[in-house]
């Protein structure tokens, strides 16, 4: 599968993406959602798990060595380059092989939607969540706060998957983002019950095999459980 991509990827001049391209990561961090990209992109990648405690590898050595900012996702693809920011990366392997439609092409008022998906997932909800992870001295009302804006757009999301399987008329980019940044909810005990179609959504993309597989291979789902 990974050699006829690349085949595809060379007749499109699109070479970027295959075997030598390296993902940076963090199990349950925003990097699974490039995670699931990348494995229902069919594209072949060498994963690198990074722990963002220390921002060290396995071996000592140091990641911001790799990025300066310290965080992932981090892509490295087959040229040496070195990219970091989860919504373009998304739009960037999305674009990587049209037959698969994991993002609509561009100028089509489908791409529109897809990337104001990406974007509301970025600014609206992953960095509403963030600072509750990553700065353990985030004062109590910021995080009520944060809380009552998640609440509202879960409210708007859920509204949104009334009646239809994925954010936008099949499954692209913007769900393997929305999909990963929802399930913190889980970890901070935010109740999900309130949005049923939100629930039901969640439970509809894990069990696509590509983001079943990821969420196994990554530890975050137990094969018994699967
Ligand atoms: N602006 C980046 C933010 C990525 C981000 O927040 N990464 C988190 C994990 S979800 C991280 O690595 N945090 C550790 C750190 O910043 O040191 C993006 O949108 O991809």
């Amino acid at each position: 599968m990974a050699a006829c991509y690349r085949g595809m990827a060379r007749n499109l001049n699109l070479t970027r993406g295959g075997a030598s391209t390296k993902l940076y990561s963090s199990p349950g961090a925003c990097s699974l959602s490039i995670l699931i990209a990348l494995r229902e992109a069919g594209i072949d990648f060498e994963g690198i798990k990074v722990n963002l405690q220390t921002h060290k590898f396995a071996n000592g050595e140091d990641y911001y060595a790799i990025s300066p900012r310290g965080y992932v996702p981090l892509v490295e693809f087959d040229d040496g380059s070195r990219h970091t920011e989860a919504a373009p990366l998304l739009q960037y392997i999305g674009d990587l092989d049209p037959q698969r439609a994991l993002i609509p092409p561009a100028g089509s008022p489908g791409r529109l939607a897809v990337l104001e998906w990406l974007t509301f997932v970025s600014t609206e909800l992953h960095k509403t969540f963030s600072p509750w992870f990553w700065q353990a001295q985030t004062a109590e009302s910021t995080k009520v706060a944060c809380r009552a804006k998640l609440a509202t757009r879960f409210a708007e999301l859920d509204r949104a998957l009334a009646g239809r399987e994925y954010l936008t008329s099949r499954f692209t980019v913007a769900d393997a983002y929305a999909f990963m940044i929802v399930n913190w909810s889980r970890m901070l005990a935010i109740n999900l019950s309130p949005y049923p179609h939100l629930e039901a959504y969640l439970a509809r993309v894990a069990a696509r095999p590509k983001v079943l597989e990821t969420l196994l291979l990554e530890g975050l789902l137990k094969a018994d459980a699967a």
